[in-house]
This record gives C-alpha cells, sequence and structure tokens, in this order.
C-alpha cells in the first residue's frame, strides 16, 4: 500500500466493507498506525473541544511552560536526553472520573471533555470489534480481554507542544511504544509535528482536519501474538506554532490478564516457543513506567522469563 493509510468508516460500514476492511489489515498489520474519517464524532463537539483546549492553555498553563522552557533551554545544550517540549495533563474517564477533582477546568469544558470521551469509548469500543473480525476473533473478544473486575481503564492526556527554538535539541515527545490497548488521537490540523517508524524510517502522521489518528498499544500486540504491531512514534518539536493533541487511552482493567489469543497461536510458534507472555496488566505497566522510552522487546521478555521460572519444577534434592 501506498502512504499513510486512512480509513473511510462510511464505506467501512457500509457498502465498500470489503476494501475498507483490507486497508485496516493491512495498517494493523504493518504500520501499527491509521488515521479515520467519517468515525461518527460530531465536528461541532471536535471544534469545541479543540477550542476550550486552546484557551484552558493560555490561561492556565502557557505561563508555568514559559518557566519550564528556558530552563529546559538551558540545560538542554549540555543535554537533553531525558525531556519532552510539552506541557500535559491527564484525565481518567473509567473505571472512574476523576475530572472533577482537576481544578483548574472550567465547568464548559469539563462538560465537553466528558461527552468527548464518551464518544471515544464508542469508537474505541466499535474499533475492537473491526479488529476481531479481521483477525477471526468472535465479537466482543478484545472488549472482554481487556475488561478485568471493573471494567477497562480508559483516560486521556491533554498536550500541548508549544513553538521550540531548538527541535535540533531537544523532541517534542521521545520515542516509545504505547503500552496500552488501542488510542485514539485528536491532533492539531495545522501544525504537525507526530511520526512513526516504519521500515526503520520515521514517517509522518499527516495532520487531517476532524479526523481520529489511531494506533495499536502493546496489549494488543501481545493478544494477537505479534500479528498486530505497537510501533515506535515520537512528537518533534516546532519551530511554529503550537501543537495541539488530545490522546485517548483505552485499556485493559489493571486486574485484567493479558495472553495471547489461543486462536491466533501457531502451532509451529508454539513448538519454537515464539509466543507472547501472560501477565496481568498493572505489572506490566509498573514495568513500564521506568522503561517507557525504551524498546518493548525486552518487557515481553522479562514476562517470558517469570513464566518460564514460576512453571520449572522447583528442585528438592
Ligand atoms: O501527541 C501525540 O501526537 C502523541 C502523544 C503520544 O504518543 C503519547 O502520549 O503516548
Ligand atoms: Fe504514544
Amino acid at each position: 500500500m501506498e502512504g499513510f493509510p486512512v480509513i473511510n468508516m462510511d464505506k467501512v460500514e457500509g457498502n465498500d466493507r470489503e476494501a475498507g476492511m483490507e486497508i485496516l489489515r493491512e495498517a494493523c498489520e504493518n504500520w501499527g498506525f491509521f488515521e479515520i474519517l467519517n468515525h461518527g464524532i460530531p465536528h461541532e463537539l471536535m471544534d469545541k473541544v479543540e477550542r476550550l483546549t486552546k484557551e484552558h492553555y493560555e490561561k492556565c498553563r502557557e505561563q508555568r511552560f514559559r518557566e519550564f522552557a528556558s530552563k529546559t533551554l538551558e540545560g538542554a545544550k549540555s543535554d537533553a536526553n531525558d525531556v519532552d517540549w510539552e506541557s500535559t495533563f491527564y484525565v481518567r474517564h473509567l473505571p472512574e472520573s476523576n475530572i472533577s477533582e482537576i481544578h483548574d477546568l472550567d465547568d464548559q469544558y469539563r462538560k465537553a471533555m466528558r461527552e468527548f470521551a464518551l464518544e471515544l469509548e464508542k469508537l474505541a469500543e466499535r474499533l475492537l470489534d473491526l479488529l476481531c473480525e479481521n483477525l477471526g476473533l468472535e465479537k466482543g473478544y478484545l472488549k472482554k480481554a481487556f475488561r478485568g473486575s471493573k471494567g477497562p481503564t480508559f483516560g486521556t492526556k491533554v498536550s500541548s507542544y508549544p513553538p521550540c527554538p531548538r527541535p535540533d535539541l531537544i523532541n517534542g515527545l521521545r520515542a516509545h511504544t504505547d503500552a496500552g490497548g488501542i488510542i485514539l488521537l485528536f491532533q492539531d490540523d495545522k501544525v504537525s509535528g507526530l511520526q512513526l517508524l516504519k521500515d526503520g524510517q520515521w514517517v509522518d502522521v499527516p495532520p487531517m482536519r476532524h479526523s481520529i489518528v489511531v494506533n495499536i498499544g502493546d496489549q494488543l500486540e501481545v493478544i494477537t501474538n505479534g500479528r498486530y504491531k505497537s510501533v515506535m512514534h515520537r512528537v518533534v518539536a516546532q519551530t511554529d506554532g503550537n501543537r495541539m493533541s488530545i490522546a485517548s487511552f483505552y485499556n485493559p482493567g489493571s486486574d485484567a490478564v493479558i495472553f495471547p489469543a489461543p486462536a491466533l497461536v501457531e502451532k509451529e510458534a508454539e513448538k519454537k516457543k515464539e509466543v507472547y507472555p501472560r501477565f496481568v496488566f498493572e505489572d506490566y505497566m509498573k514495568l513500564y513506567v521506568g522503561q517507557k522510552f525504551q524498546a518493548k522487546e525486552p518487557r515481553f521478555e522479562a514476562f517470558k522469563a517469570m513464566e518460564t521460572a514460576s512453571a520449572r519444577p522447583i528442585a528438592t534434592s
């Protein structure tokens, strides 16, 4: 396939289903990313969320970022390997919302974010079912795999990437894969910066008005036993423009047990031990916290090693 995968949901759920599902399959297997149009989220709601997010940054966050920026630039001249040129806050929606505890949001912004989160939750679950269909898993399999005892974890990271005078020294956000399940991103339609790693090259995720960018996290790579890929991505800081990014993470519940779907583990892979590990999601997150900006493979290997150790019979003599 040529170029960044774009999926028109009207077609996928309408009269061009086969072609749309094929683009989706290709995207999940070879890109780890795709962009969707006609996703059903009202454009007026997206416009409102964008306006309120930008106003909130200017009113409540810009001054603090300026202070961070001048310190960071000073330090960056010697070493900027452990900072990101971003201003962010995080809102949790599920299993229970913490939005009323974020004190600097006004009622209008809270209401819009709540509404937007409900739309995104529905969209994430619709997408998971399309993935199930492409994978030959029963409808609802992935949603169930994420459920745990309290349902999925769902939250939104709201970020601004203000203009940076030295993008040669500092990243907007350092390269990483996402730890969770499926990620839905509403990004600025004018200021670019998000890139993904494909075949050893950084490729731009093109800004597109009213689209939602979707990417696959580490947990879907595990459940699909590697058929779908959680891909490295980063944000390159820009000298002009303040990039808005609203990334919503639909993740397993903290006590959900994650393991490759048996239907996707081939006999040959099993014999060769090319099978992804089984673990509790919160244990994965504990490991990820300290390793976010490192490759995912050692994390998978660490859990495989734990499985092998616990399966080994204990020597008694
Ligand atoms: O801001 C973006 O476009 C991406 C953010 C991201 O990758 C993350 O927060 O994990
Ligand atoms: Fe990410």
